[in-house]
């Protein structure tokens, strides 16, 4: 499998490439060709990330290969993991960093579009990821939108600690917890349908103040949590997510539970066709669905049409600058 990964020689790359080296993004089965993509000016640093791979001699990585060309880079991916992003620096208003971005997210999908193999599946984690995906989808005709994520993975992972912190449980005894909406920090992370061991997690935790001033704010806010204390925004905590994500979506999620994922809306929810908005989802046969039928609280409901409101924001912003 050639598992493509863009912005290779940062952060996060760093901690995610010896992961899927390993086997833990594709199975212990499946041998891995890296194809790292990276600007100029990173790939003699994503020259070094290589030399350590390969001073790790993983038996599954089949190979490893740099470029600066996004077109030499997506030929044949059968993963794409889009990592590389321009970061908001200081004084950059909201339109020039959606249109930094599309910089980057246009040619890429338009490279996806070009040369990625008939199986591509492709995760955006750079931000603002949920509309980087949205760009690199609308620059991708040939390919179905429904292959075009991005990552919510990481906040439904902090959402999970944070339950079972409060809880007194283990994280293993959640499910169905639900983070909807943008990758921001208007996201909802639900707990309205969770179960703790089974009971609703509404009954073992009958704390609304807690879930509305500690919890959603918490979880929503993590990144600069990390930032505060760390030095440094979360990468080893987003390579483990972008690995579950992708590990979901090639091998399904469990019976009776499901996680969270940023995919195209079929108008579900209120959520209006077309926008790349995080869901409840299952996924089974290598494609993601979203959970129907759930009961929407007035609470949940405020929350959702704030968070998709700003993705219908976002999308006008990228429309008005040419970016669709
Ligand atoms: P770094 O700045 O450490 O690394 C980014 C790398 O991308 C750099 O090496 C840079 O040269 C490269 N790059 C820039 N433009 C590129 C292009 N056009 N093609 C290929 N490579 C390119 O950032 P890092 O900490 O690794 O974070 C990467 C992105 O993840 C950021 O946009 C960040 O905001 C986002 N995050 C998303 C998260 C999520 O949950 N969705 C959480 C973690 C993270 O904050």
């Amino acid at each position: 499998m050639n598992v493509t990964v863009t912005g290779a020689a940062g952060q996060i790359g760093y901690a995610l490439l010896f992961r899927i080296a390993s086997g833990q993004l594709l199975g212990a089965q499946t041998p891995v060709r890296l194809k790292l993509l990276e600007i100029p000016q990173g790939v003699k640093a994503a020259e070094g990330v290589a030399l350590e791979l390969e001073d790790c001699a993983f038996p599954l990585l089949s190979g490893i290969d740099i470029f600066d060309d996004a077109t030499a880079a997506f030929d044949g991916a059968n993963v794409a993991l889009l990592v590389g992003a321009r970061p908001r620096t200081a004084g950059m208003e909201r339109g020039d960093l959606l249109s930094a971005n599309g910089g980057i997210f246009k040619p890429q999908g338009e490279a996806i579009n070009a040369g990625a193999a008939e199986d591509i599946k492709v995760l955006v984690v750079g931000n603002p990821a949920n509309t980087n995906a949205l760009i690199a989808a609308s620059h991708a005709p040939d390919v179905p939108t429904s292959r075009f994520t991005a990552m919510t993975r990481l906040d439904h992972n902090r959402a999970l600690t944070q339950l079972a912190t409060k809880a007194g449980a283990s994280v293993t005894d959640i499910q169905r917890l639900a983070i909807w909406g943008n990758h921001s920090a208007t996201q909802y992370p639900d707990i309205t349908h969770a179960t703790i061991g089974g009971r609703p997690a509404t009954e073992v935790v009958d704390d609304q103040a807690w879930v509305e001033g500690e919890f959603i704010p918490r979880v929503a806010k993590r990144g600069a949590e990390i930032i505060a204390a760390r030095g440094a925004s979360s990468a080893a905590s987003a390579a483990n997510a972008a690995v579950d994500h992708v590990h979901s979506w090639v091998n399904g999620t469990p019976e009776g539970d499901w996680t969270s994922a940023a995919i195209v809306s079929d108008g579900s929810y209120g959520v209006p066709e077309g926008l790349i908005s995080s869901f409840p989802v299952t996924s089974s046969g290598g494609e993601w669905h979203i959970v129907p039928d759930l009961e929407i609280d007035e609470f949940s409901r405020g929350r959702i049409d704030a968070s998709v409101a700003e993705l219908g924001e976002e999308r006008d912003a990228v429309r008005s600058l040419g970016l669709l």
